[in-house]
């Protein structure tokens, strides 16, 4: 029976759930609740959103359903539960702190099992060139999907608690707003999901008899387990798999607790199936983070920028500007969804209600504003604990009292940063890929209208990347098109995966690589069929790199809060200053335009250089990958920009 419904949550007919009825199936789950938690049964719940839980419980086969409320007593009783089992421990230098350390097999997002079923490969990823491994996702066909949930979720639940998390992608009601139902059986989840989204019974009301996203999520260990889970993390790396089901609005993640993969209003619904519902209706899901910036004179404008990992976009997010009289403000650190108001101005949400950040590097040098929103109220997974009960990791060294011993996320005693393992590597106190998660209210520079539900007015776009060569520190798009070419464009240094191999510049264009929901094509089309939007008054769109080095190898821009003197001059571009000059791969600053008031020296003519040889060779790899990875799916518009930037490359 679970097979047939696994199939015909494949298919677009629900007749076979709707043939049975539903208080047969009910009837077999025990569905208490807590004390002191929600008072909501399944039979509280809308007709369509019950078939959902109950056609799942029935495949899961949970012991009992738990529906959410999303409430401070709720929260507390599941940290209270988990601390009994042994999975997360209290922190307890801070107020309501607390610290998870999951199997070391379960610490990140996996690509390689991360999936997303259309009826045509085609309508998923572009048809790479032969002999190429296509980079772009991963498409999986109805059959296969079909058998890997056969091997899978049936029963997957066994001994455990369901629990459904009703919750909405952006502020409760809003017009850019949507709802999902997740069901899980992961209190960890829950009590994530509850930072990061908005959950609860205001939801389901919200919702009404509305169109929901589905989301199955199961940590893959029935009870009771053959082996206990280490750490008291359950997970089953082995049979991992995070599956999109994006023309049923459908997600379905087994085998892991980490939170990309698990927390699925995050990558999976507000990026990858979003994405995919903007395309639809003319809207933009987006991988930016979104700010407000306030110039001495009050004159304030939002910025949407997209950026690789390892770039500091929560810190941007964040930041202090250094520059005297400005204020940037936060509305997001993550995701934007976009759309045209009646007045043809992009306008912003921010999906999200918290921070899922990355721990190492963040510091009160590098994001004093993240330091102060996490100090109560955060979960922290993989970090290091001091012996005062605190947090601590990798970037903390000059901010730690001494006297302190530490113990190491992989539980090492007396952890020191001169411990090396066996085979003579490093080892690190916190996972480099260790987390905060934080509610967004908490940050003391949170935009005033960062809950609007209009969503705030976008003024301009901002791509970046890691580039250590070549990339001026700031340049403006002709025009919209080649905008779009520049987000195509986009490439980004960082570790490979792959040992032995040092630092590689990466494509990742629009900083969306692994989190496009459809063909990266069709997705290039519909960002270029902004422009025919009646009555569009698009934003501006530029490119920054903060991270270019001298020929000695030093990072020639301070970076940080001085990045506002960047941001500064894209104001002043948006506002139709003349203080740009044309090159050929775009506008950048006049001489003297970017306000360099009391800044240390620095070399703005090699910050600006654009060496031919470098560009010849720039063209030459995005020519190529265009080439191998996007194919025929290249829209034309998008071919012709690289054409003409290859021939004003050859004659500068
Ligand atoms: O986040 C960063 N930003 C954006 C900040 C708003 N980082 C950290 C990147 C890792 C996530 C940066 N690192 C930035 C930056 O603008 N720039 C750099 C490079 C850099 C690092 C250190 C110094 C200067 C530049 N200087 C000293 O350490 C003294
Ligand atoms: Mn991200």
């Amino acid at each position: 029976m679970s097979v047939v419904l696994v199939i015909s949550s494949l298919r677009r007919s629900t007749s076979v759930v709707k043939s049975f009825n539903s208080f047969q199936k009910l009837r077999r789950f025990t569905v208490t609740t807590h004390p002191a938690m929600s008072s909501m049964t399944v039979n509280d719940l809308r007709p369509h959103v019950k078939e959902y839980v109950l056609e799942k419980a029935e495949l899961c086969k949970p012991d009992s359903i738990y529906i959410c409320d999303g409430s401070e007593e709720e929260e507390q009783q599941l940290l209270k539960l988990m601390e009994e089992e042994g999975m997360i421990k209290r922190l307890t230098k801070y107020e309501n702190c607390w610290l998870a350390k999951t199997d070391p097999k379960d610490v990140a997002r996996v690509e390689s099992k991360t999936v997303i079923c259309t009826p045509n490969k085609r309508d998923t990823i572009p048809i790479v060139k032969e002999d190429v491994k296509g980079t772009l996702g991963q498409w999986r066909s109805q059959n296969e999907l079909q058998q890997d949930f056969r091997e899978r979720f049936p029963a997957c639940m066994k001994g455990r608690k369901m629990y459904v998390i009703p919750f909405s992608m952006g502020p409760v009601g809003s017009p850019l707003s949507k709802i999902g139902i997740q069901v899980t059986d992961s209190p960890y989840v829950v009590a994530s999901m509850r930072v990061m989204t908005r959950m609860g019974g205001k939801v389901l009301d919200t919702l009404g008899d509305g169109e929901f996203v589905k989301c199955l999520h199961s940590v893959g260990q029935p009870l009771p387990m053959e082996k206990p889970p280490v750490n008291n993390w359950p997970c089953n790396p082995a049979k991992t798999l995070i599956a999109h089901i994006p023309d049923q609005r459908e997600i379905c993640s087994f085998g892991s607790g980490y939170g990309g993969n698990s927390l699925l209003g995050k990558k999976c619904f507000a990026l990858r199936i979003a994405s995919r519902i903007a395309k639809d209706e003319g809207w933009l899901a987006e991988h930016m983070l979104i700010l407000g910036i306030t110039n001495p004179e009050g004159q304030k404008k939002y910025i949407a920028a997209a950026f690789p990992s390892a770039c500091g976009k929560t810190n941007l997010a964040m930041m202090n500007p250094t520059l005297p009289g400005w204020k940037v403000e936060c509305v997001g650190d993550d995701i934007a969804w976009m759309k045209f108001d009646s007045e043809g101005k992009l306008r912003a949400i921010n999906p999200e209600a918290g921070f899922f950040g990355v721990a190492p590097g963040t510091s009160m040098k590098t994001n004093p504003n993240a330091m102060l929103t996490i100090q109560k109220n955060t979960i922290f997974t993989n970090v290091a604990e001091t012996s005062e009960g605190g947090f601590w990791w990798e970037g903390l060294e000059d901010e730690t009292p001494s006297g302190l011993t530490y113990t190491s996320w992989l539980d090492h005693k007396n952890w020191h940063k001169d411990m090396l393992t066996d085979t003579g590597k490093k080892i690190l106190a916190a996972h480099p890929n260790s987390r905060f998660c934080t509610p967004a209210s908490q940050c003391p520079t949170m935009d005033p209208a960062w809950e609007s539900s209009e969503g705030v007015p976008i003024d301009a776009i901002v791509f970046g990347g890691r580039r250590p060569e070549g990339v001026p520190l700031v340049y403006e798009s002709f025009d919209w098109k080649h905008g779009v070419f520049v987000g195509a464009a986009m490439r980004s240094e960082s570790t490979a995966a792959a040992e032995h191999v040092g630092k590689v510049i990466m494509h990742d264009p629009f900083a969306m690589r692994p989190f496009f929901g459809y063909n990266f094509g069709d997705y290039l089309g519909h960002w270029l069929s902004m422009e025919n939007h009646q009555g569009a008054k698009l934003p501006k769109i530029f490119h920054v790199n903060w991270f270019r080095k001298s020929s000695e190898g030093k990072f020639l821009w301070p970076g940080f809060g001085e990045n506002s003197r960047v941001l500064d001059w894209i104001c002043r571009r948006v506002d139709g200053e003349d203080n740009s000059k044309k090159t050929p791969i775009g506008l950048v600053p006049t001489k003297g335009s970017i306000n360099t008031d009391n800044l240390e020296p620095v070399d703005m003519d090699a910050i600006f250089d654009l060496p031919k040889e470098f560009w010849e060779k720039e063209v030459q790899s995005i020519r190529t990958y265009f080439d191998e990875q996007v194919n025929r799916d290249l829209p034309e518009e998008i071919a012709n920009q690289l054409n003409a930037l290859e021939e004003r490359v050859r004659n500068m």
